[in-house]
């Protein structure tokens, strides 16, 4: 038997959980096709035949002024230690690799690190050439593997260049369990997932959701969350005309949440003004995000 921990790490946006999604077969981290989705570590445990691997879902690197995004770096970069190796994920679509590669040069681990260029599906054949070659000349022994998380390419490269570098050992979490999240997580998560996918980008990204409450019923879930913002203007859009905003998605979360969990959820969602959450240390410390500075 083999066991041990996998950070994913990259950019934003590049496919990290998507990947992590993808190789589990199973939503443990929310995806969205705007940066920064991501801001806690999150894993995903992967189960096969004598194999054990906990991927380390992270939120991607980028240098943002905010304590929040700080925060997050460090988060991913924290995941870094103890680790067997490192899946550092590249978008194959992207032009701009040199941002790419000064990113992976900064990373200082003691663990094979493999190249991962993801979203191969939406390379041209020449590019993804191009972009291999100059990865080769930057990391001679790194190994590139080519992916695309979308369409599930590139799985069995991956997960057999992991059982080459980890190590034999006991199971490190029960069979049964594929995160290390509880329920409270996903269902913040699953609220911003929404936040995302719903409204424009500057709105989900100065907010935050906390659980206020959450209790298990005779039949499911009774929950109570608020989503915070930092504006009088962003809680008007977020609540939208007559509360219908903040009813759609109050109840895209419910629905989604009722069919992960195969219980009746019900679920009260308000909308906050928190002004300065982002960049304050006690508030964030609050919300969850990121530990000590
Ligand atoms: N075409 C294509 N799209 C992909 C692939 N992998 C991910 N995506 C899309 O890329 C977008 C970002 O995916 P995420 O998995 O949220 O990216 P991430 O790296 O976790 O992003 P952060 O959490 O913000 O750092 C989503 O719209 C995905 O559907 C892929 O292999 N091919
Ligand atoms: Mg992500």
């Amino acid at each position: 038997m083999k066991a041990g921990f996998v950070s994913v790490l990259g950019r934003p946006n590049v496919g990290k959980s998507t990947l992590v999604n993808a190789l589990l077969s199973r939503r443990v981290s929310i995806v969205s096709p705007k940066a920064q989705t991501t801001r806690d570590d999150i894993m995903g445990i992967y189960n096969a035949k004598d194999l054990q691997i906990a991927f380390i879902d992270t939120p991607g690197l980028f240098s943002g002024g905010e304590t929040l995004y700080r925060r997050m770096n460090r988060s991913a970069r924290r995941s870094l230690s103890g680790v067997d190796a490192v899946l550092f994920l590249i978008d194959a679509s992207n032009r701009d690799l040199e941002n790419d590669i000064s990113l992976l040069a900064s990373i200082k681990v003691d663990a094979p690190i493999f190249i991962v260029l993801n979203k191969i599906d939406l390379a041209r054949a020449p590019e993804v050439i191009e972009k291999k070659e100059r990865l080769v000349k930057s990391f001679p022994d790194a190994k590139v593997i080519e992916c695309s998380a979308l369409t599930n390419f590139g799985f069995s490269d991956i997960v057999s260049s992991l059982v080459e570098v980890i190590p034999e050992g006991l199971p490190l979490f029960p069979e049964g369990q594929f995160t290390d999240r509880d329920e409270s997580f996903f269902a913040k998560e699953t609220i911003r997932e929404y936040l995302l996918r719903f409204l424009h980008e500057e709105v989900p990204h100065e907010a935050a959701v906390a659980i206020k409450h959450l209790t298990k019923t005779d039949d499911g879930y009774d929950i109570e969350a608020t989503v915070y913002v930092e504006k009088e203007s962003q809680k008007a859009i977020v609540i939208g005309r007559g509360g219908a905003m903040v009813k759609r998605i109050s109840m895209s979360a419910r629905q989604d949440l009722e069919k992960r969990w195969k219980k009746r959820v019900n679920l009260r969602l308000r909308v906050e003004v928190l002004k300065g959450w982002r960049e304050s240390p006690t508030l964030l410390d609050k919300l969850g995000y990121g530990g000590k500075d």
